[in-house]
């Protein structure tokens, strides 16, 4: 077995501040959180206001310096909704982040979205149309004929973003146009498995997770959706390209020696 170098079920995981309801909620919003002081407080506010009857916010800060923790408790103290901010003292990246918040969350359908809120939530709706139809993974998209993108991504990223798409595409499956767009729904069943499987910290966890739905006949969907891009991204394009190409790498040897406890035929050991 190869080691796995990401936090788990996190010993070190701190719980912030919560507060429960006795039911479990319709919808789990998970945002993960690195260093958001700024972009996250109106992120939260526009959840909160969207969602009239009660669901549970789930906020993960991922080791930030700043006071995003602090900022989303207090926040998150004044609406009507379930919450639960939880912190590693430590940064572990996003996909740990995002894992971290898909094994506390108890909704019975899960929204992942991004701290700088660049998907109006009201675009939840048209994901939840398709897990209302049987989607058991629904991927918000940039990338679609209908989707829209007012305010695109700076001139820099648009061509790694092509090139990253084209390697997932060579490496793990194809089919999917835009991976790493932080909007995607799941039902709960569907996700506590899927990221209790998954193994990579940074932002590779996306493919990771498509990829293993794929690999086990979930029902997948990408669907177009409206897109703001906000400035300052926590994406360092330099860092994370790297470690990003690692990880494809990485996944295909994993499901190779069978890290990934499924059956994924095309990658065993046999087929090389
Ligand atoms: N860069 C980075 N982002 C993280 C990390 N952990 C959680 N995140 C969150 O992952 C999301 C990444 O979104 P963003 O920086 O807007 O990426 P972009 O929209 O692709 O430029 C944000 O909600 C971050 O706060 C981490 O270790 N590094
Ligand atoms: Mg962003």
């Amino acid at each position: 077995m190869p080691p796995i170098s990401c936090v788990r079920h996190s010993d070190d995981t701190r719980l912030v501040s919560a507060r429960r309801v006795p039911a479990e909620p319709d919808l789990s919003i998970i945002i993960p959180a690195y260093n958001e002081g700024e972009r996250l407080p109106s992120t939260l506010r526009e959840v909160a206001d969207y969602f009239h009857d009660p669901i549970e916010i789930v906020v993960v800060d991922d080791g930030s310096r700043d006071d995003t923790a602090a900022l989303a408790s207090r926040i998150l103290l004044m609406t009507r909704h379930a919450y639960a901010v939880v912190r590693h003292p430590q940064n572990h990246g996003k996909g740990c982040a995002v894992r971290l918040g898909v094994l506390w969350a108890r909704g019975g359908r899960l929204l992942c979205v991004d701290a700088d809120g660049a998907a109006p939530i009201a675009e939840w709706e048209k994901l939840r149309a398709r897990l209302d139809a049987g989607a058991d993974l629904v991927i918000g998209s940039r990338a679609m004929p209908e989707s829209r993108i007012p305010i695109t991504q700076p001139w820099y990223r648009r061509p790694l973003g092509r090139a990253y798409n084209l390697l997932v595409r060579a490496l793990l499956f194809g089919g999917i146009h835009d991976t790493q767009c932080g909007f995607k729904a799941l039902r709960s069943e569907v996700a506590r498995d899927l990221f209790s499987r998954q193994r990579i910290d940074g932002f590779s966890f996306d493919p990771e997770v498509i990829f293993l739905a794929l690999r086990v006949g979930m029902r997948v969907e990408e669907v177009g959706i409206v897109w703001n891009d906000r400035p300052h991204s926590k994406v360092s394009v330099l860092n994370d390209s790297l470690e990003m190409l690692r990880d494809l790498l990485r996944i295909r040897r994993y499901a190779r020696r069978g890290v990934y406890g499924c059956d994924i035929p095309r990658f065993s050991a046999a087929a090389g």
